[in-house]
């Protein structure tokens, strides 16, 4: 998590696999559609800056987070997979919407993880405003898409060498 002590996006002194070779598909929510864009460049530059081709990555968009699991499914269903990256912003309002919301993907993505025993990652902001979104989606606490494909790489990579 980044916070004023520690910002993620900066991985220069973590060591990050190589993503050659690998397979991602990356699902983007259309809500809040200017920080679902960052959050999908960041993570789609991370991807190619550790090594996998750009042929090896594979965009869907979905309405809103609450189709990232169906969406994500969908694709994992289709395809041969290493991970699979879900990207999406809701904001926090005065209903108990975005609880909803979160709670299903959280879970609905963790199911999805023990089903296929591959990485889906949670790429979701939660924020309570829209500058809040702002500064995780290529702001000042940096792009929480690029962690989100670290996550993705590092995960991938562990399935590997686990199998
Ligand atoms: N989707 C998002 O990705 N982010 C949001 O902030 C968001 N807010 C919503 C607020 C309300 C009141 C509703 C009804 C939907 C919202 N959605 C949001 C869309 C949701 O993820 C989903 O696409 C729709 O509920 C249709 O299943």
């Amino acid at each position: 998590m980044s916070s004023i002590y520690k910002n993620l996006s900066d991985f220069s002194d973590i060591n990050i696999p190589s993503a050659k070779g690998y397979r991602f598909g990356i699902v983007v929510a259309e809500w809040n559609r200017e920080i679902t864009e960052s959050l999908y460049e960041g993570a789609a530059q991370t991807l190619l800056l550790h090594g996998a081709e750009q042929s090896a990555i594979t965009r869907i968009n979905v309405p809103g987070s609450f189709e990232l699991t169906a969406g994500a499914e969908m694709l994992a269903a289709k395809g041969s997979y290493d991970a699979l990256i879900c990207l999406g912003c809701v904001i926090q309002g005065e209903t108990r919407h975005f609880e909803f919301i979160c709670q299903a993907v959280a879970s609905g993505l963790t199911q999805l993880t023990v089903k296929y025993g591959k990485p889906f990652v949670f790429g979701v902001l939660t924020p309570d405003t829209m500058q809040q979104a702002l500064d995780r989606a290529g702001g000042k606490h940096g792009n929480k898409g690029d962690e989100a494909a670290v996550t993705a790489i590092k995960m991938a990579a562990l399935a590997r060498q686990l199998s």
